[in-house]
């Protein structure tokens, strides 16, 4: 979080975390597609020729005010791939709140099982528990044949009392319920 007392305006930023190919960068595809050019920028992708996130997206919402102050949401993903694990903790860094995109896939559960296990010991070098960060858990490929049911994802990667969402990113469902919810946690932190 980040006060710019001068412009009025608060900084706060929503990092999408998870497992390679997992549906990160296409969340923030669909809502920059569906989101008013006035509320938001452009959407900045640094990728490889294979469109695969190299240090991550980018995209900032305005939103309305809270108690006098302008919000400005700065959205970003992390690439998944194990080869960049440096370029995640760097983007986690001064995070306000994590959406992780799990891939519902049974056989991609172990790599969801190991990014969440990273990510929750990247919170513990910060000091900060993963059940007391605003987070939530978006089921993502929910389409594809055998995906697991959110509930039992949310057995398996131990979350069981987290905001969770099924998605299928590719048409946007379950995408701005996922926003909204990471967007209430942070500003409900915010007020308290
Ligand atoms: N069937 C299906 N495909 C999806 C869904 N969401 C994303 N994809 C596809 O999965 C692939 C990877 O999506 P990305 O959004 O690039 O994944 P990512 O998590 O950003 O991947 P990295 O940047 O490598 O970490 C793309 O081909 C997407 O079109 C979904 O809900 N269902
Ligand atoms: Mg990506």
């Amino acid at each position: 979080m980040f006060i710019n007392t001068r412009l009025g305006e608060i900084h706060l930023k929503i990092v999408y975390y998870g497992p390679a190919l997992s549906g990160k960068t296409t969340n923030l595809e669909f809502i920059h597609a569906r989101t008013n050019p006035k509320m938001r920028g452009d959407l900045v992708s640094l990728k490889t020729r294979e469109d695969r996130t190299i240090y991550f997206d980018f995209l900032q919402l305005e939103l309305g005010k809270i108690r006098g102050l302008k919000p400005k949401f700065s959205l970003y993903t992390v690439p998944g791939q194990t080869y960049y694990a440096a370029s995640r903790d760097l983007v986690l860094q001064g995070s306000d709140g994590v959406v992780f995109v799990a891939d519902s896939q049974a056989h991609r559960l172990v790599d969801n099982q190991e990014s969440i296990n990273s990510l929750k010991s990247y919170l513990h070098k910060m000091e900060c528990e993963l059940n007391a960060f605003p987070f939530v858990l978006q089921c993502n490929k929910q389409d594809l044949p055998g995906a697991l049911h959110p509930k039992e994802l949310k057995v398996n990667l131990e979350q069981n009392g987290v905001s969770c969402f099924a998605s299928v990113a590719v048409k946007g469902e379950g995408v701005f319920d996922t926003l909204k919810d990471i967007i209430n946690q942070v500003v409900r932190g915010l007020i308290r």
